[in-house]
C-alpha cells in the first residue's frame, strides 16, 4: 500500500470527490491510504482530524452518513444513564487516558498493555457502517479502527479458544452509571472466535477521522455490523479468551429478550416490538419518522451468513 499524504483538504464536497476516487480505485484493484485531515468540518462542525494516515475500506462508501452530532448525541451507554442524551451530558467524568487492556486465558502470549502500544502496529482503517441497535433505530457511522482479527492474532489464541469475551472498565466514579444495579457491571460481551476472526469485526477507536468522543465507548470498542448494537462493547479494558460460551450482559439481563448472537434479524421479532424495520434517526419528521426495511444480518449475508450453517436463527437468536 503507497500512501498519499493529503492535508490540504477542508471542505465536504472534496471530500465527496476523493470518495468516489477511492471507489474506483478499489474497483481497479489499486490499494490506497490517505490522510484525513478535517475533510467533513464544514457541514459537520468537526474540527480538524486527528489521525494523520487512515486507510479506505471497501465498506459502506455508498451509505449516507449520520452527522458528528447526532453521532455523539444520541447514545445508549448505561454506564452513564439510560436516556439517549445522558452519555453526552455525563460521559465527561471518563478518563480515557493512560489506559490500560489485559489480555488473558488460552493464548500464548497474555499481558497487559498500554492502549498506544497495543494499537500502534495497526494501520488504522476508515469502516463505514450501519449501526442497527435491537430498540429497531439505525444509523450510519464512520469509524475509525483496526480489524479485530489482526490485534487477536498477535495474541497467539490456543486451539482451546473457542470464545472471546471483552468487558468495559468498572470504575464507578468515572462511570457513575455502574452506582445503580441497572446491569450486572462490568459491561460483558463475547463472540465465537469465527465471529471476532470475521474481516467485518474491527476495534474502534475513532470516528470522523478524530478519536472517539467518551460517549461513543473512547478510548476503544468492539463494532461487529451483523449484530444489534449492544453486542459492540464500549471502553474495553479486558479480552479474554475461553472455551466455554459466556453469558453475556444483555443476556443474563432478559435471557427470552436478548440471545448469544444477537444477529440483525428482520424475521425474528422481540418479543415486545417487532425487527422488521427501523426507524433512521434524524430523518423525516417526529410524527412521520423515516422507516427502513432491515436486512438479514444488516445486510452481510454473503460475508457471515457462513458462521450460521445449520444454526437455527430464530432458536438461536
Ligand atoms: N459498555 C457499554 N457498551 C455498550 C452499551 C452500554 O450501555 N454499555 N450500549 C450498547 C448499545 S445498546 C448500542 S446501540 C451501542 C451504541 O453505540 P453508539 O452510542 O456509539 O452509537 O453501544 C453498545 N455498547
Ligand atoms: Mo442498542
Amino acid at each position: 500500500m503507497a500512501p498519499l499524504k493529503d492535508n490540504s483538504v477542508t471542505d465536504e464536497k472534496t471530500y465527496h470527490n476523493r470518495r468516489a476516487f477511492i471507489k474506483q480505485s478499489l474497483r481497479l484493484g489499486v490499494g490506497l491510504s490517505f490522510a484525513l485531515k478535517a475533510p467533513w468540518s464544514l457541514a459537520e462542525g468537526v474540527e480538524g482530524g486527528d489521525f494523520d494516515l487512515i486507510s479506505q475500506s471497501k465498506y459502506g462508501g455508498d451509505l449516507e452518513l449520520h452527522s458528528y452530532k447526532e453521532i455523539t448525541n444520541y447514545n445508549n451507554f448505561y454506564e452513564f444513564g439510560t436516556g439517549k442524551r445522558d452519555p453526552a451530558k455525563n460521559a465527561h467524568t471518563l478518563k480515557p487516558k493512560p489506559w490500560h487492556i489485559s489480555v488473558s486465558g488460552e493464548c500464548e502470549n497474555k499481558g497487559e498493555f498500554d492502549l498506544e502500544d497495543f494499537i500502534a502496529p495497526y494501520q488504522l482503517e476508515e469502516r463505514i457502517y450501519r449501526l442497527r441497535c435491537v430498540e429497531a433505530w439505525s444509523m450510519v457511522i464512520p469509524w475509525v479502527g483496526v480489524p479485530l482479527a489482526a490485534v487477536l492474532k498477535t495474541f497467539k489464541p490456543t486451539s482451546k479458544a473457542k470464545y472471546v469475551v471483552f468487558k468495559t472498565l468498572l470504575d464507578s466514579e468515572q462511570m457513575p452509571g455502574q452506582k445503580r444495579p441497572i446491569l450486572d457491571w462490568p459491561y460483558l460481551e463475547g463472540l465465537t472466535i469465527g465471529e471476532a476472526m470475521n474481516p467485518l469485526s474491527i476495534l474502534s477507536v475513532g470516528l470522523y477521522g478524530k478519536v472517539l468522543p467518551n460517549q461513543n465507548g473512547a478510548p476503544i470498542r468492539l463494532i461487529v455490523p451483523w449484530k444489534y448494537g449492544f453486542k459492540s462493547i464500549k471502553s474495553i479494558v479486558s479480552i479474554h479468551f475461553q472455551a466455554n460460551q459466556p453469558l453475556n450482559t444483555w443476556q443474563a439481563q432478559a435471557p427470552s429478550e436478548y440471545g448469544f448472537y444477537a444477529n440483525v434479524n428482520p424475521d425474528v421479532d422481540h418479543p415486545r416490538w417487532s425487527q422488521a424495520s427501523e426507524r433512521v434517526i434524524g430523518r423525516g419528521g417526529f410524527f412521520s419518522p423515516e422507516k427502513r426495511q432491515t436486512e438479514l444480518f444488516n445486510g452481510y449475508q454473503e460475508e457471515v451468513s457462513h458462521l450460521y450453517d445449520g444454526l437455527d436463527l430464530a432458536r438461536n437468536f
